[in-house]
């Protein structure tokens, strides 16, 4: 399928029905036509099939093993225990058994049969959730920082989220009418008109989110739009704004490159909507519609530059922009463990490795949410927040936990900053493992780090399965991004609180390569390291590898490396 055939099925789609609920009623495939496989990625679904049956499928001159992959729509990953419930139903009745935690603070269900998405959505909206726009070329979800010690602030951070997050909905009632009442609309009537959107959507993904300072947990400079909150205590003075954020790239292509967000100034906390809505409709249209790997905003400030941008803003939204106010970031990971909450009531930040949640560990969190937790919240690393729960709960909590292999008393600190995308077997752009690789990877990259007696020194690490970048690969001090089987670029010195890409370091290595160079690298951390330095920032001043000024030169030939 082209470019341009996408931008054609969206045109003619009928505000995104296409013959969706047709595909859904044939009994003769587990698919749906291809061309509504572009239009439900705007309802948050995403058909696949699974890539270890591929072979066995084809010698048996089977279809292949078609199912569908379903992600939520969760604005800073907030949700009520009743909503667990119904997301843990899900998982267990419907789905493969687990649950996934995602880079974007929500949950994907995998292993899904064409036959069971009604009933998965009507659970959904049963519980007031929905998957609407949660892929597909709109606003993604929104993402927003989540605060240990929370406080009056952190919640009006989370609704501005949710808030963005309506806003920046497509207006089209399809996704109600397929999937919750399951009916057709007259063909000849026009559709809803998309005020926001228009009929071809935007160019390509889009994703915003809210950062609150010292904390840098979603990767604000990553987001094609960000707002970086600047407070005075619990006060919110405004916000910083950053455009142009972006991770996906392909190989070989150097057109195409990871980059970081710019800041372009400071606006009132009440300019957030009209400045996100200005920023929407400049790349809906002047966003490229041709070349779909050339059409995130990155690239169209690189094309037309940010004094143009700037402008367009100012005339669109009527907001000036003030000059940027100070920020300092410290990390870009989650805080883990036990914290005390204003109220006197516990958090506790639970490490899931790779955002994966297997049965045994649903069920131990069955009872203890359902009783004795009054929110969660998904993280930007994967990870699950339980809050609101009585100290009296704490031990008993932690003590269910540990049987399922929960909780991260036995994790070193190096895999507690570690993530991996999805990859295979559902992923069908994947080039090489990444979920079912890095955890024994990092047993390597841990008995190195125990060897140079550096083991519980926080690196972030991450690893996609392609150059796509879900795991945010290019803004980890090591980040490994799928080639072919087994092989990885490594790439090293993005800074820990995530302002500074990482650059490529060794083309196509193996493993046996990968540990010999951390081993190396790891035995001169130990030794040269300055009290508090970074692994990234230290590659940078030991001149092992150099900083990376655009993303243009993440993955540019390999400068030769000085001793
Ligand atoms: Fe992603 C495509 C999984 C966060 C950049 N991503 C995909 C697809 C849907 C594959 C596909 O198009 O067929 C993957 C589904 C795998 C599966 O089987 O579940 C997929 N992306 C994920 C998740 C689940 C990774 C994870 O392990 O958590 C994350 C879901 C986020 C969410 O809840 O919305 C996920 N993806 C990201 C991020 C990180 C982020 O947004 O903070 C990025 C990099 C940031 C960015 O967008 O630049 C990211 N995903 C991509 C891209 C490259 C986009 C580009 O600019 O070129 C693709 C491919 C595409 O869009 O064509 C992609
Ligand atoms: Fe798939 Fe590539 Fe994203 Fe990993 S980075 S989930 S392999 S698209």
């Amino acid at each position: 399928m082209s470019d341009l055939d996408v931008e054609q099925i969206k045109l003619s789609s009928r505000g995104l029905r296409g013959s969706i609920l047709d595909g859904l009623a044939d009994p003769a495939t587990g698919a749906i036509a291809e061309s509504d496989t572009v239009l439900t990625k705007f309802h948050g679904l995403y058909q696949q099939d699974d890539r270890d049956q591929r072979q066995r499928r084809r010698e048996a001159r089977l279809e292949p093993l078609y199912q569908f992959m379903l992600r939520v729509r969760i604005p800073g990953g907030d949700i009520s225990p009743e909503q667990w419930a119904a997301l843990d139903r899900v998982a267990t009745d419907l789905a493969n058994g687990t649950l996934r935690l995602t880079t974007r603070q929500t949950v994907q269900f995998h292993g899904l049969a064409k036959e069971s998405l009604q009933t998965l959505m009507r659970r959904l909206d049963a519980v007031l959730l929905d998957s609407i726009a949660a892929c597909g070329d709109v606003n993604r979800n929104v993402m927003s920082r989540i605060e240990p010690n929370a406080g009056p602030l952190e919640a009006e951070l989370l609704d501005r989220a949710r808030r963005l997050s309506e806003r920046l909905l497509p207006a089209t009632n399809a996704w109600r009418e397929i999937w919750i009442d399951g009916e057709k609309i007259d063909p000849d009537q026009p559709p809803e008109p998309e005020p926001l959107y228009g009929a071809t959507y935007l160019p390509r993904k889009f994703k915003a989110g809210i950062a609150l300072p010292p904390v840098n947990d979603v990767d604000i400079l990553s987001q094609d739009l960000g707002f970086i909150a600047i407070a005075e205590g619990e006060r919110l003075l405004g916000f910083n704004v950053t455009v142009g954020g972006g991770m996906g790239c392909s190989h070989g292509q150097a057109d195409t490159f990871p980059r970081l967000a710019d800041v372009i100034g400071f606006i009132a906390p009440e300019a957030l909507l009209a400045v996100a809505e200005a920023v929407l409709t400049i790349q809906r249209d002047h966003g490229e519609r041709v070349n779909r790997k050339r059409a995130r905003f990155k690239y169209t400030i690189e094309s037309h530059g940010l004094d143009w941008l700037k402008a367009e803003i100012v005339e669109r939204s009527g907001v000036e922009l003030a000059p940027a106010r100070p920020f300092q970031f410290t990390h870009n990971g989650d805080s883990l463990g036990w914290q005390e909450q204003p109220d006197g009531r516990w958090r506790l930040g639970l490490f899931v490795e790779n955002g994966r949640l297997l049965p045994r560990q649903l069920e131990a969190l069955r009872p203890i949410i359902a009783g004795r937790v009054e929110r969660i919240r998904f993280t930007p690393n994967q990870n699950l927040v339980l809050g609101g729960i009585a100290g009296s709960d704490r031990k008993a909590i932690q003590a269910e936990l540990a049987t399922a292999g929960l909780g991260e008393s036995n994790t070193s600190a190096l895999r507690r900053h570690a993530m991996a995308c999805v990859a295979l077997p559902t992923c069908g752009l994947a080039m090489a493992e990444a979920e079912r690789y890095l955890p024994d990877l990092l047993t390597r990259i841990e008995e190195l780090a125990a060897r140079h007696d550096i083991e519980q020194l926080p690196i972030t690490i991450r690893m996609s399965g392609c150059p796509n970048g879900c795991s945010r690969p290019y803004l980890a001090e090591i980040g490994f991004v799928g080639r072919a089987p087994g092989r990885y670029n490594f790439y090293l010195g993005a800074a820990f609180d995530g302002t500074r890409l990482n650059r490529l370091y060794r083309d196509n290595a193996d493993e046996t390569r990968i540990l010999a160079d951390i081993d190396e690298l790891f035995g001169r951390f130990a030794t040269e390291r300055r009290p508090e330095e970074h692994f990234g920032d230290f590659l940078i001043r030991a001149g092992i590898i150099e900083a990376v000024r655009h993303g243009s030169e993440v993955n540019a030939p390999i400068p030769v490396v000085v001793p």
